[in-house]
């Protein structure tokens, strides 16, 4: 247990090996485009780099439209604006404060429903019971690249004639019975952050296959300019550089490379990990297409004898830097937890226990062994270790 770092010993890793590191580029590649812009001379403003990505990306979803932007958190307020909501936006509270933030930004309230246990999917019944009069959209998201239930979200979002979109924020290239991610519901939002298995350095898109919508958001992502109609948003500069697209395009020519990486790294761990008690790697669906962008692990107390946080913090001793993806949960942020106190059993339960571990093109599979050999070793001694920590927090070693 003394090899532990947190108690002393040699870090397991000399530099930090992280969750979201970017993706690997051809740098060439991306010089190039870089050098091409400049001589282009077309730095922003729907350039020819933008307009090239909307197109890859509209592909890659299965939709007509695509609008690209400076990133997703952005992407979801013109989503929300072009689609003149006004009251509550029914959406998961196991997420990214984004979700919630985009539609509390423009005045929308949110209101948190549960997920299922298991999948941290938000539930349809419980959307359905959440609707009310001031229901105007329900956002699912498809969290950790795990796509929702969509076609009883769907079926909910058509009985009570609600639009439905989806925060796909971590689903780039993911499917659902088949279909691409980006195709479902009345619109979607995908984030190329540059921790994402796509990167833009920041960058979003709004995906949709209404063509007005689409020409409602591209108009309001540009100030507005070209509305037909008057919006009461007026618009705001949501646009995408060229810069960043001939990041987000070279991140594209590198994805089946990036998911190949990705696809491996989430195995391993799932092999490692098989036999430590009280871990579990969350699985993806075989059947279906995935990023595997994130590795989530929930911690099971009871059996690992040492908690999520504790894990962490054994964890970021070492430089491997673990996150707890996602908590606290939404509901439990500000200004939602004063505004609108609810409870909701499942998400707590499950914010509670998961963790992210470092993954990406820059993670190799010794790294991954070692994340597990500390992991392996803090279960082992997980009673022991988490007396020492109260221990030592106390002051009393
Ligand atoms: N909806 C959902 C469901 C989301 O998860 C997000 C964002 C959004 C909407 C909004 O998308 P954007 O508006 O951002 O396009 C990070 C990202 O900043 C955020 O984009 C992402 N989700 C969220 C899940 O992760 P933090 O606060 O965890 O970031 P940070 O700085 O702690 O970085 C995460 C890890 O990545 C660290 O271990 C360090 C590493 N990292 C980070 C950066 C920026 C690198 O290695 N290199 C880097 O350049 O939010």
């Amino acid at each position: 247990m003394s090899d532990l770092a947190l108690f002393g010993g040699r870090s397991a890793f000399l530099h930090p090996v992280h969750v979201g590191c970017p993706s690997r580029v051809d740098r060439a590649r991306l010089f190039d485009r870089l050098n091409w812009v400049l001589d282009n001379q077309w730095l922003t403003n729907g350039g020819p780099l933008a307009l090239e990505l909307e197109d890859r990306v509209a592909e890659i979803a299965g939709v007509r439209n695509c609008v690209a932007t400076c990133n997703a958190t952005t992407a979801l307020q013109l989503l929300f604006q072009a689609a003149e909501l006004t009251g509550e936006v029914i959406m998961p509270s196991l997420s990214f404060a984004a979700t919630a933030h985009a539609a509390r930004w423009i005045g929308l309230d949110p209101v948190f429903v549960d997920v299922d246990p298991l999948t941290g999917s938000m539930e349809p019944a419980a959307v359905a019971k959440a609707i009310g009069p001031r229901s105007a959209a329900i956002l699912g998201v498809h969290l950790w690249g795990r796509p929702c239930q969509v076609d009883d979200l769907e079926k909910v979002a058509a009985d009570h004639g609600l639009p439905l979109f989806f925060d796909a924020a971590h689903a780039t290239g993911c499917t659902w019975r088949g279909r691409a991610v980006g195709g479902f519901g009345t619109a979607e939002v995908f984030s190329f952050h540059a921790t994402k298995v796509v990167n833009a350095f920041e960058g979003g898109a709004v995906v949709t296959d209404d063509d007005e919508l689409a020409q409602r958001v591209r108009a309001l992502h540009n100030f507005g300019i070209g509305l037909s109609d008057s919006s009461p948003a007026g618009g705001t500069n949501g646009k995408m550089s060229e810069a960043s697209a001939a990041m987000a395009l070279t991140s594209l020519d590198a994805f089946e490379d990036t998911v190949r990486h990705n696809r491996a790294n989430f195995h391993l761990y799932s092999e490692e990990l098989a036999d430590v008690p009280g871990l579990s790697v969350i699985p993806h669906d075989r059947d279906e297409r995935h990023n595997y962008q994130y590795v989530i692990v929930a911690v099971e107390e009871s059996a690992t004898g040492i908690g999520r946080d504790l894990l962490i913090e054994v964890l970021r001793a070492e430089n491997a830097m673990a996150k707890p993806y996602f908590s606290p949960p939404c509901h439990q942020l500000e200004p939602y937890r004063s505004r609108a106190p609810v409870e909701l059993p499942h998400t707590e339960r499950l914010a509670a226990r998961v963790l992210a571990l470092p993954t990406g093109t820059s993670v190799s599979r010794e790294d991954i062994r070692r994340v597990c050999n500390v992991l392996r070793l803090a279960v082992s001694y997980g009673a022991d270790v988490t007396t020492r920590w109260n221990r030592m927090k106390g002051g009393r070693e």
